[in-house]
C-alpha cells in the first residue's frame, strides 16, 4: 500500500496547529507539524500526533445508536435516526412551544467551524431562545465587562512586538488559548522565547507556578481570588506615581478622579497582605508594566472563575487604557480577519453597549440573556423548573455537560428529567451515557474546516482551509448537519449571513462556509486553493482619523462597579489558613487548571495519552502534605460546601501552600464508585452552584473553592 501525505490542520483543541498527516489505506498512521506553515513554524503537541490513535480506537462510535428500553445502545441507521429525532422535535415543539428545545455547543461543537452558527440559525429559524455553549461558563466576564466599558476602534496592542505582557490566571503554554494580547496560543514557547529575547517583560499572576510563570520575568504567586485586590492596588499605585498615560486619559476617559478614590484604600501593603504577596513585588509588577510603551494585561479561567470576576475583567480594562495600550492614529491593525467584512478602524472609543440585560429573559436566577445566548450555568434549572417555558429536548453538540457544569448532581437530575437528549459524541461519554441518541460525528480528518474561529486571534492576517483528509463515514453526521436534518425535514429554511441554504439538497460543507464568510475580503475558493495555512499580507487596515466630532468615552465606573470596589475594601482580612463560608471552617482553596495531555474530558479515552495520567491528581505543596500527614498517591477526600469528592493526592511544589490544584472534566456519572485511580473524579460535585452565582452571567465560584481534607482509606475509595 502507498503512504500518502496531507496538509491539513489539527483539530483536537482550539490551536488549529498546520499539520501534515500521513494516510495508508484510508487510515491515519502518523502526524507531524507542517514545518513549512508561515505561522506555526511546526509546532504540534502529544494529544494532535496521537490523532492516529483517535481514528483506530475501538472506543469510538462509528454508527448512531439508539437507547431501547432496557437501556442498552443499539446501532441505527443514521436516516432513521433523523427522522425519529425530527418527529420527536417536532412533536415537542408542537406541545411545549419551540422553547422547550435547547442546544449546548460544548468544546467539539467549536471544533467545527460551521456548527455553531448553523445551530444558532436553526433556533432563530424555529423561534426558539434556548440557544447555549461553553462559553458562558468559561470567561464570559471578560466580554461583559468590556462590553459596559466601551472599546477601542483602532484595537488593543498585539503581544508580537510589545515591550510587556501580564498574564493573570491563565497558562497559555498548557491551555494554548489566551485573549488578543497574551501569549498567541499558535506555537507558544517559541513565540514567547522569541519576544523574551527581544526584551519583553512577562509578568504572571498565578497561586500556582506554571509553566509560563516559570519562563517569566516575574511571577507573583497570589492567593487565590484576590485579583481585583491586586489590580486595583497596581492601578492606585500607577495613578499616585503619576506612570498614566495623561494626555490619552484627558482626551479618552470618563470617571478618572472617581475611581482614584474609590481605589484609595488598596495600598501596596493592603492588598499585599490580602493577597499574601510582598508590597514591593507588587510596586514592581506596576511600575513594569506602567513603564513599558506597549502590551497589555489580560485574564484566563481562573480569575473568571473566582469571586468578583467582573470587577476584575474591569480592572484590567482600566490598567491597560489608562496606560493608552491601544494602536493609535497611523497605526496597521495587525490582523483585521481575513474571513470577515473588512471594516475601517478609527482612533476613537466606541460607546459601552452593555452585552446583558436585553433580549429574552431566563426564568430563573433574575437571568437573561448575555452575549446574544442563554447562560448555561442556568440551563439545568431550566431543564428542572417545570412551567411554561420549561426545556424538554437537548441536542448537545461535542459537550459533556454530566462533568463540565457546575453542580453534577442537578445536572444529572437535570439529564434524566429531559424527554429527549441527543448527543453528538465520539465516545459513551459521561453524558452520552443518559441520552436517548448518540449520533457517530464525522471526525475532522473526515471534513472541510477553515480556521474561523480564531480568525481574529493570530496576530497575522492568517488562514487555512483544509479539505476533508480521509473518506467520510456515511453513517456519521456533521454537528451542523443535525440541523439541516431536522429543518429539510420539518422545512423550516433558516438564514446564514449569506443567505438561506437548499433544503431539498443537501449543501456541501464548503457551501456553508462560503456562506458564512460571504463577505470576506478574499474569497473562500482562494483560500481553499492554496492548499494549506497562508498570510494574507493584502488584508490591511490602518487606524485613521476619528470622523466623530464628540466620540464616547470609556466608562471607568459602569453599572456595579462602584459599589464592588467598595465592598472589596470592605471585606474582612483573611486570617491564618482558616477560611469561614457559609458557618463552616475551610483549610484550603481548590483552583482550576488544565493539563496538556487532556482537553477537558477528551484524550481521557486514549492509551497514548493515559500514559502520562489516568486520573486528576489534586496537586498539593510538600509542606501542607506533611502537616496533613499525607504523602503522594494517597487517596484523600475534599469536601466544600456543596458537596464530597474523592482523589489522589500528589506533591507539586509549584502549588501554593493552602491551595489545591485539580482539572476539571474527570471522572464519569457520580456513582461510578471505585474507579477514582482510573478515571478521576468530577471538581464540579465541589461547586457551590445554589449560592455563589455571579448576578449577571450566572455563573458560580468555580475556582478559589474553600474546601477541607481528610485521608480515606483505600477500601472506600
Ligand atoms: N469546575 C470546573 N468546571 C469547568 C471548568 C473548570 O475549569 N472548572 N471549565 C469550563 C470550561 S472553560 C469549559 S469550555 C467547559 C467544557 O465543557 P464541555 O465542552 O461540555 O466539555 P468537554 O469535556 O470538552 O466535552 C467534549 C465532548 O466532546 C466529545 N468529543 C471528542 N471529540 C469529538 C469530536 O470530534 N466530535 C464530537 N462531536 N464530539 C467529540 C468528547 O467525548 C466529550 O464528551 O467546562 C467548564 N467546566
Ligand atoms: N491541554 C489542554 N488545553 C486546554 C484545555 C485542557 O483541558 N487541556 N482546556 C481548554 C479550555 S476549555 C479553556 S477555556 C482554556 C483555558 O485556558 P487558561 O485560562 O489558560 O486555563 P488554565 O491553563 O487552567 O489556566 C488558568 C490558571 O489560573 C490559575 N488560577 C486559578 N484560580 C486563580 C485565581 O483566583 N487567580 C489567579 N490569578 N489565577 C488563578 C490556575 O493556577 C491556572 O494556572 O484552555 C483550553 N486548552
Ligand atoms: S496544540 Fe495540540 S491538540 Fe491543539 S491543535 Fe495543536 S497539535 Fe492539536
Ligand atoms: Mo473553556
Amino acid at each position: 500500500m502507498t503512504i500518502s501525505t496531507h496538509k491539513t490542520f489539527c483539530r483536537f483543541c482550539h490551536a488549529y496547529c498546520a499539520i501534515e498527516v500521513d494516510v495508508e489505506d484510508g487510515k491515519p498512521i502518523q502526524v507531524r507539524g507542517d514545518t513549512s506553515d508561515p505561522v506555526y513554524g511546526g509546532y504540534t503537541c502529544i494529544k494532535g500526533r496521537q490523532l492516529p490513535e483517535q481514528f483506530a480506537t475501538p472506543k469510538r462510535i462509528r454508527e448512531t445508536l439508539k437507547r431501547d428500553s432496557s437501556g442498552a445502545f443499539r446501532p441505527i441507521d443514521v436516516q432513521l435516526a433523523m427522522d425519529e429525532i425530527t418527529e420527536r422535535v417536532r412533536s415537542i415543539i408542537e406541545t411545549y412551544g419551540p422553547r422547550a428545545v435547547a442546544t449546548y455547543v460544548g468544546s467539539y461543537g467549536y471544533q467545527n467551524s460551521a456548527a455553531l452558527h448553523v445551530a444558532k440559525a436553526w433556533h432563530k429559524a424555529i423561534g426558539s431562545d434556548s440557544y447555549y455553549t461553553s462559553v458562558t461558563i468559561d470567561q464570559p466576564h471578560r466580554k461583559i465587562a468590556q462590553s459596559q466599558f466601551g472599546a477601542w476602534e483602532g484595537g488593543t496592542h498585539a503581544f508580537t512586538g510589545a515591550d510587556v505582557c501580564m498574564l493573570i490566571g491563565n497558562n497559555p503554554v498548557v491551555s494554548q488559548y489566551t485573549p488578543f494580547g497574551g501569549i498567541p496560543p499558535f506555537s507558544p514557547y517559541a513565540r514567547l522565547r522569541d519576544e523574551m529575547k527581544r526584551g519583553m517583560k512577562v509578568i504572571v499572576v498565578d497561586p500556582r507556578a506554571t509553566e509560563v510563570a516559570k519562563r517569566a520575568t516575574q511571577h507573583l504567586q497570589i492567593r487565590p481570588g484576590e485579583d481585583p485586590t491586586f489590580l486595583a492596588a497596581v492601578i492606585r499605585h500607577l495613578l499616585k506615581q503619576r506612570l498614566h498615560d495623561i494626555a490619552f486619559c484627558e482626551a479618552h476617559v470618563d470617571d478618572l478622579d472617581a475611581l482614584t478614590e474609590l481605589v484609595e484604600p488598596f495600598t501596596l501593603d493592603f492588598a499585599a497582605k490580602r493577597c499574601e504577596l510582598d508590597p514591593s513585588e507588587i510596586q514592581f509588577a506596576a511600575e513594569t508594566f506602567a513603564r513599558a510603551k506597549r502590551g497589555v494585561a489580560v485574564t484566563g479561567t481562573g480569575p473568571n472563575m473566582s469571586p468578583r470576576p467582573i470587577l476584575t475583567e474591569h480592572l484590567v480594562c482600566t490598567l491597560n487604557t489608562i496606560c493608552g495600550r491601544v494602536n493609535r492614529l497611523g497605526e496597521r491593525v495587525p490582523n483585521p480577519g481575513v474571513l470577515q467584512p473588512v471594516r475601517k478602524r478609527e482612533a476613537k472609543v466606541l460607546e459601552a453597549n452593555p452585552a446583558y440585560g436585553k433580549g429574552p429573559r431566563s426564568r430563573v436566577r433574575g437571568l437573561g440573556e448575555i452575549l446574544g445566548e442563554m447562560p448555561t450555568a442556568a440551563l439545568n434549572d431550566e431543564i428542572l423548573l417545570e412551567g411554561e417555558g420549561q426545556i424538554k429536548a437537548l441536542i448537545c453538540l461535542g459537550g459533556n455537560p454530566m462533568v463540565a457544569f457546575p453542580d453534577q448532581d442537578k445536572t444529572l437530575a437535570a439529564m434524566k428529567k429531559l424527554d429527549l437528549l441527543v448527543c453528538v459524541d465520539l465516545y459513551h461519554s459521561a453524558t452520552a451515557k443518559l441520552a436517548d441518541y448518540i449520533v457517530a460525528p464525522t471526525l475532522s480528518l473526515e471534513r472541510d474546516d477553515v480556521t474561523l474561529l480564531t480568525d481574529t486571534w493570530y496576530d497575522v492576517p492568517y488562514c487555512h482551509y483544509t479539505r476533508a483528509v480521509l473518506p467520510r463515514n456515511e453513517q456519521s453526521r456533521e454537528e451542523w448537519e443535525i440541523y439541516w436534518e431536522m429543518a429539510s425535514r420539518m422545512g423550516t429554511p433558516f438564514e446564514l449571513p449569506g443567505g438561506a441554504v437548499s433544503l431539498t439538497e443537501r449543501p456541501t460543507k464548503f457551501e456553508i462556509l462560503k456562506r458564512l464568510t460571504h463577505a470576506a475580503p478574499i474569497p473562500l475558493e482562494t483560500i481553499r486553493d492554496q492548499g494549506r495555512g497562508h498570510v494574507f499580507e493584502d488584508v490591511q487596515v490602518i487606524v485613521s482619523e476619528s470622523t466623530n466630532p464628540n466620540p464616547a468615552k470609556f466608562q471607568l465606573l459602569p453599572s456595579d462597579i462602584p459599589n464592588e470596589l467598595e465592598a472589596l475594601a470592605m471585606e474582612p482580612d483573611r486570617e491564618g489558613s482558616s477560611i469561614v463560608d457559609h458557618n463552616q471552617t475551610y483549610t484550603h482553596l481548590l483552583i482550576s487548571r488544565r493539563l496538556k495531555h487532556v482537553f477537558n474530558s477528551s484524550g481521557q479515552q486514549l492509551e497514548s495519552l493515559r500514559a502520562k495520567g489516568t486520573t486528576n491528581p489534586a496537586y498539593m505543596n510538600p509542606q501542607d502534605l506533611e502537616s496533613l500527614h499525607l504523602s503522594s498517591g494517597m487517596m484523600i477526600e475534599i469536601e466544600s460546601a456543596a458537596g464530597a469528592l474523592l482523589g489522589v493526592v500528589e506533591a507539586a511544589s509549584d502549588v501554593k501552600p493552602g491551595v489545591i490544584s485539580m482539572a476539571h472534566a474527570w471522572g464519569d456519572l457520580p456513582d461510578n464508585g471505585g474507579s477514582v485511580r482510573s478515571q478521576g473524579s468530577s471538581t464540579n460535585r465541589l461547586v457551590d452552584d445554589n449560592r455563589t452565582f455571579n448576578p449577571i452571567t450566572g455563573m458560580p465560584r468555580m475556582s478559589a473553592i474553600p474546601v477541607r481534607i481528610r485521608a480515606v482509606e483505600e477500601a472506600l475509595a
